[in-house]
């Protein structure tokens, strides 16, 4: 439904405003989404918000027509008059265009979306979006890094958020996720040191989105409930291949909590259905200088192509008594409950289906809070949770200057609003009620007082009971930090084992205090003498002696990324090196890629028909494949086919960065062979591939891109 501009001033003109409203009352709000004949469109209820410049004059911001390219002056060459409202209205409003960027997670991109039920969950909670087979309901989704301000590079190495907001018809339900499932302290009112440590130096700003420096180091290593998170964020989880590749987590462990009053403990998981896929950190950090929109640019553009990106929403359940059951404590955010204990329950699915209209509107105003709950759901008492359902509301404040924000359309419930809150600035309702104060004998008694039974008003479970005196610390079940990075340790493969040693040892390598170093490596010993050895090493410290007291051979299930290939290869990326003297190869190799839905872009020397781009605006990080044809073979004869056209040596650099970062390369006949020895591929290497024929070809980078990395080519020590 899009409603013109004029038509919404007309409605309003006449009166009509608070019937057609579809905010103001629940059933106009259902009749608006019922009338399109299409209730699960995410965007269908932003669409009457939408103002679309087609056919029109110019206005200002009160509806008077103007003109705005020359200020109103006094004589031709005169000064600017302070009459001109014009000037002023344009300029000020630009004046104010910013609003503060999010404290943490100022970088970030997001779209809509819709989650499907696959079936009534009503007997583990009361959720109404969880209340029937094929149930849909519209969603928004956004994905961030942590540290880095809103212009950051996507790629840096970071935790990163999974913000994920439901529209359900029983109000707005918010799950303020990480790709990482735990965290870095256990008590809310330790965050601002975190992030005062991680965020850039007070006195010269440095280094932008990186904790690869002495405070963030310093803070690790004094505080060692951030070993856990630490340690994922060194693994590929810190440099994911894109959004699209990775996983969400609720962190928290939350509870459902059924019509009846019956609640349970649950954690979410959000499975990414396009399989967990990182690059290697130098890939990363290439990409972070190339492109530092990488990770919107591919979300953005396969919502664009139809590559809808999926998620299954899983939650692991646990029974209220079985809190503690398990040698640490469900409060206690930086656990996880190995699937062994608790499988994954698949609830439903949601997919990615459109990009937003307008960045600002949308993504950069949606306002998320823990707090955001539904019935049928409820908090626990995980002390980092409890101040969080505080700080996201007070933030929110902050970033708009109002307690309205609510109301904007990106952050607007789909159901009906009726309570005594009013006025503020920036209020878009026109409340009719005069008796705005409860209890009233004049209101008639509305609203009424939603209850468990009757409105259907149940929040917090009502079996949650607690006691005790009061103090300031943390459960002795709180104290174990060391027991769970090694499990997390050892359910990866060596080689990305070896990459989150590399990943300390590039960090650690930044820093410049000797005190810190020698810490790190002491905290780090508590969990593997392994790691705290090879550590050392690189930094040139003493082998420390082992401190065993939390080691253990303990692996679980589902960690390690690298250890399952991909389920798809559709909506990755191949490039074509060709030559533009001979495009037929390229032509064919590209049409076999996109008959498996694989994006290939021809690379050539210019932008000739049938080259899509050139080699000086091209490099490895921008594709998770190589070939070359047999045609443009000499090009990696850097010295002989040198040009002004691109950089010294471009061709073959993209094939030797291609196999240095683990990614399947080849050629077509006679390139197959010149590719794997201008890299120095060994007879057996896995993943350079050669072949005459364009399908068989293309057969095997299918496979590979599935494989998505090559580990052999990482020496491990
Ligand atoms: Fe956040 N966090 N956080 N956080 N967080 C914010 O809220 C905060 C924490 C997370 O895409 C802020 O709207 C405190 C855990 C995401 O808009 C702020 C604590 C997890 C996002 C804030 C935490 C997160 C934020 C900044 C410790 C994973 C971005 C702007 C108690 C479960 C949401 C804003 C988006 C954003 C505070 C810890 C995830 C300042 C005090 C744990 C994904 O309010």
């Amino acid at each position: 439904m899009k409603l013109p501009v004029a038509a919404l001033t007309w409605a309003a003109l006449s009166g009509l405003v608070l019937g057609a409203c579809p905010y103001m009352d629940g059933s106009q709000s259902l009749k608006a989404r019922d009338e399109s004949g299409d209730t699960t469109d995410p965007t269908e209820y932003l669409e009457q918000h939408e103002v679309d410049d087609d056919d029109s004059f110019m206005t200002s911001d009160v509806g008077g027509p103007m003109e705005d390219q020359f200020s109103l002056k006094a004589g031709a060459r005169g000064p600017t008059l302070l009459e001109d409202f014009i000037f002023r209205q344009k300029i000020q409003h630009f004046d104010h265009e910013r609003v503060p960027e999010r404290a943490v997670h100022a970088r970030g991109a997001g779209a809509h979306g819709v989650f499907t039920s696959y079936a009534d969950w009503s007997n583990i909670t009361a959720a109404s979006f969880l209340g029937a087979a094929g149930k849909e309901t519209p969603i928004f989704l956004r994905f961030s890094t942590v540290a880095g301000s809103r212009g950051s590079p996507d790629t840096v190495r970071d935790v990163h958020g999974f913000a994920l907001r439901l529209y359900t018809d029983e109000g707005n339900f918010d799950i303020v996720g990480n790709n990482i499932p735990v965290f870095f302290i256990q008590d809310a009112i330790r965050f601002p040191d975190l992030i005062h440590a991680v965020k850039p130096r007070p006195d010269n700003e440095i280094p932008q989105a990186a904790t690869a420096h002495d405070s963030a180091w310093d803070y690790f290593s004094s505080q060692p409930s951030t070993m856990h998170t630490l340690f994922w964020a060194m693994a590929g989880y810190g440099i994911p291949r894109s959004f699209r590749h990775v996983d969400g987590f609720g962190v928290h462990t939350f509870r459902f909590v059924t019509d009846e009053g019956k609640s349970r403990l649950i954690k979410w998981h959000f499975k990414t259905q396009q399989g967990k896929a990182s690059f290697v950190w130098e890939e990363a950090q290439v990409l972070a200088g190339k492109n530092v929109d990488a990770h919107r640019h591919d979300l953005f553009e396969a919502i664009e192509n139809g590559n809808y990106p999926e998620w299954e929403v899983c939650v692991q359940i646990v029974e209220e008594e079985d809190a503690l059951k398990y040698g640490f404590d469900l409060l206690d955010p930086t656990k996880i409950i190995p699937e062994e204990y608790a499988p994954l329950q698949p609830l439903g699915k949601f997919k990615l289906t459109q990009n937003p209209t307008n960045y600002f509107a949308e993504t950069e105003q949606i306002m998320f809070q823990p707090g955001h709950i539904v019935r049928g759901v409820d908090f626990t008492e995980d002390p980092l949770l409890q101040g969080r359902i505080f700080s996201y509301l007070d933030t929110q404040l902050n970033r708009h200057g109002g307690p309205n924000f609510e109301q904007l359309p990106i952050n607007m419930p789909r159901s009906s609003i009726h309570n005594n809150n009013r006025d503020g600035a920036g209020q878009m309702f026109i409340h009719k009620n005069i008796r705005h104060y409860s209890p009233s004998a004049l209101s008639g008694g509305f609203p009424m007082q939603a209850n468990q039974s009757s409105g259907r008003g149940f929040f917090t479970a009502p079996g949650r009971t607690t006691e005790g005196s009061l103090n300031r610390l943390l459960s002795a079940t709180f104290d174990d930090h060391w027991s769970q990075p090694r499990l997390f340790y050892n359910s990866l493969t060596t080689v990305e084992q070896q990459f989150l040693i590399n990943a300390m040892r590039f960090e650690a390598s930044m820093i410049q205090s000797p005190k810190v170093r020698q810490n790190v490596v002491t905290q780090v010993n508590r969990i593997s003498n392994d790691i705290a050895c090879r550590l050392a090493d690189a930094l040139g410290l003493e082998h420390p002696e082992p401190e065993d007291t939390y080691y253990h051979d303990n692996t679980t299930e589902g960690l390690s990324i690298l250890a399952n290939k991909l389920p798809t290869a559709v909506g990755l990326k191949v490039g074509i090196l060709a030559t533009q003297s001979d495009l037929t190869e390229a032509a064919s190799l590209k049409s076999a890629f996109e008959e498996k839905g694989i994006l290939a872009t021809v690379l050539g020397e210019t932008q000739v028909d049938g080259i899509d781009s050139t080699y000086s605006g091209s490099d490895a990080t921008l594709f998770d494949g190589l070939v070359m044809t047999a045609a443009a073979k000499n090009l990696l004869d850097a010295a002989k086919t040198a040009s002004a056209l691109f950089p010294y040596g471009r061709p073959g650099q993209i094939m030797l960065d291609g196999y240095r970062w683990g990614k399947p390369i080849g050629g077509t006949g006679a390139a197959g062979s010149a590719v794997a020895s201008f890299v120095g591929a060994s007879q057996n290497a896995t993943g350079v591939f050669s072949s005459s024929d364009v399908s068989a070809f293309a057969d095997a980078m299918e496979g590979g891109l599935k494989t998505f990395k090559f580990v052999d080519r990482f020496p491990l020590d």
